[in-house]
């Protein structure tokens, strides 16, 4: 198992790609950041607040340099990114991801990265917030946050365990589940409620009362949809990731809503109040 690592290559220099660099600087477990991106104005601002240390815009032309690669974009774009490593990666080299979503990565990473999969670790931060590109990026992120590892049956014990320490050496907690239990936590706990924060809140925007109603909205209001000023092209892709999960809860979701609706419609009190005492019981015990 590594300690530090030579050359971190990171595809996505967000919040999420940015603060893991920024917390490996801090740490001294890292030697050279390399800032792979779409953007070239995202690329020159992570070099310009040293969250990197070189960038390039094609993956390919860096990997073969890397003793670790972190794919952080949007799931979305995991594949291609794959794609583009899988010829030119040394065969030393470490893998792994930040995203929200696993099942979805660990068949991409068996599409693409077949001959490499001893050395790659799929992996979940749980760490972020509605802000997102290289300016956002922060030392502290993953300060007691968790990390949840979802090795392959491949996955040797040097790499995940390499991953694995690099996240701790940021201040983050390790975890391991199998992805489709993953999937479906993340589904019930973090998926669905991103939904229905961008639903409620673009129905609030098309009302035509719209900006009377957003005038007098507080701090409930504040507090159901900050997650709604997230990153779209992100919670697009991992609403498409984990579809199977996400309608999953969905559904019961919408149950739940009915049975709240017939409950209001028919004035039914002591179905309410069973409902928000064992919602209120739960939310106070989790905090
Ligand atoms: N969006 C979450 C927040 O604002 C952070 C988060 C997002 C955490 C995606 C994990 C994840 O997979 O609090």
């Amino acid at each position: 198992m590594q300690e530090s690592i030579g050359t971190l290559v990171v595809a996505g220099v967000g919040l999420i790609g940015g603060s893991f660099a920024l917390g490996l600087k801090r740490a001294g477990r890292v030697g050279h950041v390399i800032g792979v991106g779409r953007s070239p104005e995202n690329l020159r601002r992570a070099l310009e607040l040293g969250v990197v240390d070189e960038v390039a815009q094609d993956i390919a032309a860096v990997a073969g340099r890397a003793d670790l690669v972190l794919l952080a974009t949007p799931v979305g774009q995991m594949g291609a990114l794959m794609q583009a490593l899988s010829t030119t990666l040394a065969p030393h080299a470490i893998v792994t991801d930040a995203g929200s979503t696993k099942g979805d990565v660990v068949a991409l990473m068996r599409a693409h990265l077949a001959p490499h999969l001893a050395r790659c670790v799929p992996a979940h931060p749980i760490a972020g917030s509605d802000l997102s590109g290289a300016t956002a990026a922060q030392y502290g992120l993953y300060e007691n946050r968790k990390v949840v590892l979802t090795p392959l049956a491949e996955t040797d014990s040097d790499a995940c365990n390499t991953v694995g320490a690099l996240w701790q050496a940021c201040g983050a907690r390790i975890e391991r589940l199998a992805p489709l239990e993953h999937d479906a936590i993340f589904a019930a706990v973090s998926h669905l409620p991103h939904l229905l924060a961008f639903a409620y809140v673009d129905m609030i925007a098309r009302k035509p009362n719209a900006a009377r109603c957003f005038d007098f909205a507080a701090t409930g209001f504040r507090d159901f949809t900050r997650i709604a000023g997230s990153h779209p092209e992100m919670w697009r892709d991992i609403a498409l990731a984990n579809r199977e999960a996400l309608l999953d809860e969905l559904a019961t979701y919408r149950a739940t809503l009915e049975q709240l609706e017939a409950a209001v419609s028919t004035g039914d009190s002591a179905r309410l109040t069973e409902t928000f005492d064992t919602a209120r019981a739960a939310r106070v015990a989790w905090n």
